[in-house]
């Protein structure tokens, strides 16, 4: 059959207030850029003429600032899920403008199937290909699109000529059945293969297709600094020491590891530490620092829901794909962050914390309890099944006002029986094993910053003795004191004893 191709406008008035919309792509890789764009100025003129145009976004996790940026500016987003690290969203989020639910990301197919999260009208996929008998050729990232191709009514594609075809082979593309009976993912290796290279869709359901050539937008990374270079030093040091107890292998365990600039800077110390053998990482998102380490013969192999890298580098993959081909799979987030299979492989998980109790509770997505950062992402499918799981932050933030380690989280993801590791520039507090008390003791001495350890430990005594020695009155009296006056090194604990 022969696609209808159309402009982005044609491809954007196909949809209608109160439709739900599911998006490729993923951590914004491979995500729609020109539809989503052309349907916030659409609807921007809908809501001048006081028309009603509204609807829910599913993605596989953060788009870009064309889709969930030009989205929220535009107010057409009703409700959306999962993980975006887009500032306006956040800020409209925390407003209450937008209702906002928060998934593991690899439940999120599943939660589609199953029907929680409503019936997805349109999927706007992005392509590099797609044939006349209905196979779509991903991009860059994966996140949900098999699940959204199947079940949408109808499909927009974006064929994205900023892309290269060469990425043809590159995917892995398994959907997992429903409930009961369902068979396991048969993943043994991070390399294995199990599904197709590509989605077949009924070519009827396929109305429309938009020639584009926009590049993925990608955030850049800070240069690394002297205290996520400590951080990353630490983590590849507790791991070389665990391989030297015969607790990890001497053939090493694949690893995972979360966004942003801590994940990177960990990811280049464990590169650097010649200890440490050439590993494999089963991982959601790839950046830039796994795709230099590939190259450097120190990681074997990548599997990954999403090339989140920068453009220079997305190219450079680009341009040497005969070395690239066998070295990465693109998988769906259902596969890419399985519980089944990183339970099964061992998979060594680390990931950045906004703030960790004494305890070894841990807190991924709220400021003070009350504010959405970017989500949980996948660091819960991660810590909850890993061999090994870290968690890593400075012990510090905002220029020392806020304390990253606390008597009480103020807001849980990962609770005290998932999480293993604690890591900060200050040093590590390994929790296997440990009582409450012991990991109180280890966290605060080990990991909280200087200005905060007496207070830490002045808490512990005005705790009410227990399993978990906690004052309720005084457990976020730092949170507290921050809000009121804008530094957590002002907590007087005899305040919270009245
Ligand atoms: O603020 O942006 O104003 O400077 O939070 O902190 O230290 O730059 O760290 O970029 O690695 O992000 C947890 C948000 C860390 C991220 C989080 C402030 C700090 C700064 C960012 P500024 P950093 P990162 C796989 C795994 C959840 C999902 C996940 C994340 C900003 O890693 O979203 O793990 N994780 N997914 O100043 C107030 C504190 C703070 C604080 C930091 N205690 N209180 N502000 N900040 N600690 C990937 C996917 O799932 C796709």
């Amino acid at each position: 059959m022969s696609y209808n191709f159309m402009t982005a406008e044609e491809a954007a008035s196909l949809i209608k207030d109160g439709e739900i919309i599911g998006l490729s792509g993923f951590t914004p890789a491979g995500s729609p850029k020109a539809v989503t764009t052309e349907l916030a100025r659409q609807a921007r003129q809908k809501h001048e003429r006081g028309e009603q145009f509204q609807i829910g976004v599913i993605t596989g996790a953060s788009t870009g600032d064309s889709c969930d940026g030009e989205l929220t500016r535009a107010h057409v987003i009703k409700f959306r899920a999962p993980y975006t690290t887009n500032a306006d969203f956040r800020k409209a989020v925390n407003n209450g403008e937008i209702k906002y639910t928060d998934i593991h990301l690899s439940q999120v197919a599943q939660r589609i199937r199953s029907g929680f999260l409503g019936h997805i009208n349109t999927a706007i996929i992005e392509a590099c290909e797609i044939t006349e008998d209905g196979r779509i050729f991903l991009t860059a990232g994966v996140g949900i699109s098999p699940t959204i191709a199947r079940l949408a009514d109808k499909i927009i594609i974006e064929l994205n000529a900023a892309h290269s075809k060469t990425l043809i082979g590159m995917h892995d593309l398994y959907e997992m059945e429903r409930p009961p009976f369902r068979r396991p993912v048969p993943i043994v290796r991070p390399s294995d293969r199990i599904g197709l290279p590509y989605i077949q869709v009924d070519p009827s359901k396929i109305v429309g297709v938009v020639q584009t050539n926009i590049p993925d937008e990608a955030r850049g990374f800070h240069e690394s600094d002297p205290v996520t270079d400590k951080i990353g030093q630490n983590v590849a040091e507790f791991l070389a020491a665990d391989m030297k107890r015969g607790i990890i292998p001497s053939t090493f365990l694949p690893l995972q590891s979360g966004v942003g600039n801590i994940a990177n800077a960990v990811l280049s110390a464990l590169g650097k530490d010649s200890s440490i053998p050439p590993f494999e990482m089963y991982t959601e998102v790839i950046q830039n620092s796994v795709i230099k380490l590939i190259k450097e013969g120190r990681i074997k192999f990548g599997s990954t829901c999403s090339l989140s890298v920068t453009n220079d580098c997305l190219d450079d993959i680009y341009e040497n794909m005969d070395f690239f081909r066998h070295k990465l799979v693109l998988r769906p987030s259902e596969i890419s962050n399985s519980p089944e299979v990183i339970r099964r492989l061992g998979v060594i998980s680390m990931n950045t914390a906004i703030e960790a109790d004494i305890y070894g509770n841990v807190n991924s997505t709220h400021i003070c309890g009350t504010k959405m950062m970017n989500g949980i992402g996948g660091s819960g499918d991660f810590t909850r099944s890993a061999y090994i799981s870290i968690f890593s932050c400075p012990s510090i933030a905002k220029g020392g006002c806020i304390s990253s380690i606390v008597p009480m989280v103020s807001h849980q993801d990962h609770s005290e029986h998932s999480v293993n590791v604690i890591i900060t520039e200050q040093g590590v507090a390994d929790l296997r094993g440990k009582s409450p008390m012991e990991r109180a003791k280890a966290v605060i001495e080990n990991c909280a910053h200087p200005d905060y350890k007496q207070l830490l430990w002045d808490y512990l005594k005005i705790s009410t003795k227990g399993q978990t020695s906690h004052s309720l009155s005084a457990a976020l009296g730092m949170h507290h004191e921050f809000t009121q006056k804008g530094d957590m090194r002002l907590t007087n604990w005899s305040k919270f004893q009245k």
